[in-house]
């Protein structure tokens, strides 16, 4: 074989190896290959009558990613805004294997909490403001929650909407419009009190009061849905949509209904 094509042969062979090798690489690194499957919760009657399996999901909101849990102790982006696995107070799970990937079964009624521990600001769109697809439209909401002491020190409220300017992060699954019976769903999760949240922070620590979101909403057909948070949260980038809001693992992740 001439000289200069065994040369160009080997160097269009290397390069093919080492685009495969960046590809597996890029798939394997994965923020979260874990996943958090709703625990099994009795029977839910509905408004209407209407009796539903019934399934519940502990979720939290932090300001940043020291918590651990999916991301590990030394986490690539320890200062990103997450989501994660909670306790059943909204306690912090340094030990959970997932914190964004949930699997959920279809045709049941699935109640997620969520403490939101982290400060906001305001919304693009004043749309993810309001709940969206729940059971009557509705979410219950503490203002402040006491993690440590497990109770609610503001009254419970039902609410349809929060300040479009108090927005901490929202949970939002994109259905689709493929003539299934489809999800979509929308929670607005409010801010914790600011100069709590950030005195904690330097403390290395979260606030022990964040607000406190239920909300129960009915699956639809098993598919594979994504979720997202719709709150400019990715700071310090364009548009904030970045880092945390562009990367798998922090404020977007896969919503599983399985059949
Ligand atoms: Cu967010």
């Amino acid at each position: 074989m001439n000289k200069r094509i065994f040369a160009a042969l080997g160097t269009v062979i290397l390069g093919a190896g080492l685009i495969a090798g960046i590809g597996s690489y890029v798939a394997a690194a994965k923020n979260d290959p874990g996943h958090i499957e709703a625990a099994s919760a009795g029977t839910y009657t509905a408004p209407d009558g209407k009796s539903y399996p019934h399934y519940t999901l502990n979720l939290n909101t932090y300001p940043n990613a020291l918590f651990g849990g999916h991301h590990g102790k030394d986490g690539a982006h320890p200062d990103w805004v997450s989501y994660g696995a909670a306790g059943p107070n909204g306690e912090v799970q340094p030990d959970a294997t997932g914190g964004t990937n949930y699997i959920v079964p279809a045709h049941s009624a699935i109640t997620i909490s969520i403490w939101q521990y982290d400060s906001g600001e305001t919304l693009n769109n004043d749309y993810f403001a309001h709940v969206r697809g729940t059971i009557d439209g509705t979410a219950t909401f503490v203002k402040r929650y006491d993690v440590a002491g497990k109770t609610n020190v503001t009254p419970e409220e039902q609410i349809t909407n929060i300040p479009a300017d108090m927005v901490g992060h929202t949970f939002t699954i994109h259905g689709m419009s493929d003539g299934q019976n489809q999800v979509f769903l929308s929670i607005p999760l409010m801010m914790a009190d600011d100069a709590e949240v950030t005195a904690a922070e330097e403390e290395g620590g979260y606030t022990n009061f964040p607000t406190k979101t239920t909300f129960t909403f009915i699956t639809g057909d098993a598919g594979e849905y994504v979720w997202n948070c719709e709150f400019p949260c990715g700071d310090g980038t364009i548009a904030r949509f970045g880092n945390a809001m562009s990367t798998m693992g922090f404020m977007s992740g896969h919503f599983t209904v399985k059949g």
